[in-house]
């Protein structure tokens, strides 16, 4: 197809003019019809077997400059429009981002989705389609505030499907459509994502903010994703929406089987379901269900084919996260799936008398999800090296004994794709030129880098083009925060969703410790800029409380004439991908800060690696692995490790106060919170029940790095003064980021576990 002349004749087409007089909202439309003809030319990955990712978040990001680079003709694209006065960034900016996930698990599942289309392998996504995904972030009075984010209009992505299946609930039946949006491959490959909706939804339910009548499933269903909330009403929901996600999968895959002429029997050999955290759980009970009630499948033939098709990756060891829904929930919800739980729960049960931390059901009756995937799937998997090790010797130890061979590490990666030749074109173009081509099919190619480390000019460059995606990130804040930054400065980057064991607390804290010290006279050498973009859930009051903090601390900081010459603060609003590809390639200083044991792997620390920014870092998640490869020279790991941490939660030793008590540093950064300063630009409730909570509980240890942290800190803007020796920090850190590209990670899913050709 030539490209350029496709584009023009369908700008013709569609809006009866040239693509130099159309507008950018009309060309935002002509290349989204574009890229769907496009991308309807290529076939879909096939083979006789599929993995099938199941998963109730694909944050998946704008996809137009996404799929033009996938497609091979960005560079064409681009050029027509360059000739025309048109700049596609402009027309970017008319796109809306999906928001169809939380964080890192729903980012994750976009980036595998892109590798697995990448590398030619049969699979699809499985998920839902939320009108108002997650909500929208907005400030108001220095507190966050949520609102539904309309991202669907008639210029999404999504195609509605012909597929359609009839759900089925204890008290109504709702009918389901099924939408796709192409995931298109590197210059290879299309992978669909099926994402799953309610005929009946009805938006006008949502009145103000995110708030709507719970009761009526049938109209409400699909119109938002839970952020880890904790009323009744919501967790009932959030069982509906599960069901439905794992209902329509199940059907589909079947009537897949069905028309490929394959036999049921031999669902293992031909199907794979990976199950991305427990959401998706009830897949297996679901389809054991189905074989067993509609296929006439005894129990035993159903639980080893079923059992022999699924695979569950866990994504946390925080207790919390671990789905355990009330039996009488199901009930109320799904009352079919009941009789087929309690049987799977009664063979455990039998086989495992003694010891109750094995079974399903728990004396409460809590039906614990993870154990049904444990004891029922045949592969279990953790995200990072550390987390796997965490999740054998000590969170799931007793089911580590009974099945080892069952348990595995699949360490995270991303796309580079989106993460390096989207959004660092500047430093994709210099890789080009000094290492050639091949890292973008072989992420490994970046040790080619290497055998620079001494070349004077390369170094320059990588900090020359550092220095400009701070240019861009600056207008980007200015116009859409409207606060000024100052380039020279060393940008000091924190995105992730918040939570205590995230601890934007911690970088809060020496924040004042930083304000505190100017103020008293000691000023850095160099201005110090500390960007923040995190979402909490709005049930979670804390993280919250943090925000809140984080906002009064921009407000004092920034409007002092003494200190904001050498300090400033931003907390960005509504962080999302769209924003991540911003903030990522300006990044000096990758804030990776959890407490040891309890950061799953992280993901952003990945990205900000390949986009040559340095970790300051606890030794946790895929941190440890960034160590290993990069070496003690090139990253900062300051803090408790993570044995450390497990004993002192074994021992309940840990008591925060004593540690604010014999530190005066730190008594005077937690005491600033409920100062008269912060009280005057802040309120009284939030900041003492934030002052409070790190006194008198601090359940995720913030006061026991906190010292560490101010060292390691203080280093790392020192030796930021030693330009060269920075510059070299950067080249080891994108030279060694190739370990973390999604396509090893699902090179190791498809040899260990999925087994596709
Ligand atoms: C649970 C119950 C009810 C409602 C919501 C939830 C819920 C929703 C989202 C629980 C967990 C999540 C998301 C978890 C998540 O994003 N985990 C992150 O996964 C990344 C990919 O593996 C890791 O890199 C991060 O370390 C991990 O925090």
């Amino acid at each position: 197809m030539d490209v350029k002349k496709s584009f023009d004749t369908l700008a013709r087409k569609l809006y009866g003019r040239p693509v130099h007089q159309c507008t950018e909202h009309e060309l935002y439309h002509v290349l989204l019809q574009l890229v769907k003809d496009l991308s309807g030319e290529r076939k879909e990955n096939d083979g006789d077997r599929k993995v099938y990712y199941i998963s109730a978040e694909f944050l998946i990001g704008k996809l137009l400059t996404n799929n033009l680079i996938n497609l091979g003709v960005y560079e064409e694209i681009e050029s027509v429009l360059k000739e025309s006065g048109k700049s596609l960034s402009a027309i970017e900016e008319e796109e809306r981002e999906p928001s169809l996930g939380n964080g890192g698990l729903g980012r994750l599942a976009a980036c595998f989705m892109d590798s697995i289309a990448t590398l030619g392998l049969p699979g699809a996504g499985i998920g839902l389609n939320y009108h108002f995904g997650l909500f929208k972030q907005v400030f108001t009075d220095r507190l966050q505030q949520a609102e539904k984010d309309e991202w669907i209009n008639d210029r999404s992505w999504l195609k509605k499907t012909d597929v359609s299946f009839e759900v089925e609930y204890k008290d109504l039946t709702v009918k389901s459509r099924m939408y796709d949006i192409d995931v298109v491959g590197y210059e290879n490959g299309l992978s669909p994502l099926h994402l799953f909706d309610v005929e009946s939804v009805d938006e006008s339910l949502v009145k103000s903010g995110i708030d709507f009548d719970k009761t009526d499933i049938a109209k409400n269903l699909t119109l938002f994703l839970y952020p880890d909330d904790s009323d009744e009403a919501g967790n009932l929901l959030r069982i509906y929406q599960q069901y439905f996600m794992v209902s329509n999968g199940a059907r589909l895959i079947i009537r897949e089987m069905k028309e490929k002429g394959y036999d049921l029997h031999e669902l293992d050999r031909h199907v794979c379901i990976q199950i991305n955290d427990t959401h998706p759980t009830m897949v297996i009970p679901e389809l054991i269900r189905i074989l067993t009630q509609e296929e006439e499948f005894t129990m035993d033939d159903a639980i080893k084919a079923v059992s022999g098709t699924c695979a569950y990756t866990n994504h946390t060891i925080l207790a919390e996260a671990l789905e355990k829904w009330p039996l009488p929930y199901l009930e109320r919800v799904v009352p079919k799936l009941v009789p087929i739980i309690k049987e799977l729960a009664n063979r455990v049960k039998k086989e495992h008398k003694d010891d109750p931390s094995l079974w399903i059901i728990d004396d409460e009756k809590r039906v614990h999800m993870a154990h049904i995937d444990i004891h029922y799937g045949f592969s279990v998997n953790g995200v990072a090296a550390i987390h796997t090790d965490i999740l054998k010797n000590t969170e799931l130890n007793n089911f580590y004994k009974l099945y080892p061979g069952k348990f595995n590490n699949k360490t995270n990666g991303v796309t580079f794709r989106r993460w390096l030749l989207q959004c660092d074109k500047p430093l994709a173009a210099f890789l080009d030129k000094t290492i050639g081509r091949g890292y973008r099919k072989d992420a490994g190619e970046l040790e080619g880098l290497l055998k620079y480390k001494d070349d004077a000019d390369v170094l320059r460059s990588l900090q020359d083009i550092k220095r400009a995606n701070k240019e861009d990130l600056a207008r980007y804040i200015k116009s859409h925060e409207g606060i000024e930054l100052d380039t020279d400065s060393i940008f000091d980057i924190q995105v992730k969703r918040l939570h205590e064991y995230k601890r934007q607390q911690m970088n809060a804290l020496y924040i004042i410790h930083k304000y505190l010290e100017i103020k008293a006279g000691k000023k850095p050498v160099r201005p110090i800029t500390c960007i923040f973009g995190a979402k909490a859930a709005p049930a979670y009051v804390i993280a919250k409380d943090i925000i809140h903090l984080l906002l009064v601390l921009q407000e004092i900081v920034n409007n002092d004439p003494e200190v904001n010459k050498y300090l400033k603060v931003i907390m960005v609003t509504n962080y999302n991908v769209t924003y991540a590809e911003k903030l990522i390639p300006a990044c000096d200083i990758s804030e990776q800060i959890s407490l040891a044991s309890k950061e799953a792997s992280g993901t952003s620390n990945m990205k900000f690696m390949l986009n040559g920014a340095v970790t300051l870092g606890t030794d946790d998640g895929a941190n440890v692995e960034i160590h290993d490869l990069v070496g003690d020279d090139n990253i900062y790991i300051f803090g408790a490790d993570s044995d450390t941490v497990i004993k002192h939660y074994e021992k309940a030793d840990y008591v925060s106060k004593d540690i604010y008590d014999k530190s005066e540093t730190v008594k005077e950064a937690v005491d600033f919170i409920i100062s008269p300063e912060c009280m005057k630009k802040g309120h009284k409730e939030n900041l003492e029940r934030l002052y409070k909570e790190l006194l008198n509980k601090d359940w995720f240890m913030t006061l026991l790095d906190l010292e560490d942290y101010i060292k390691a800190k203080d280093r790392i803007f020192s030796d930021y003064e030693d330009r060269e020796k920075w510059q070299k920090m950067m080249l080891m850190n994108i030279a060694k980021a190739g370990f973390f590209s999604s396509d090893r990670t699902i090179e190791e899913y498809n040899r260990d576990i999925w087994k596709l050709k």
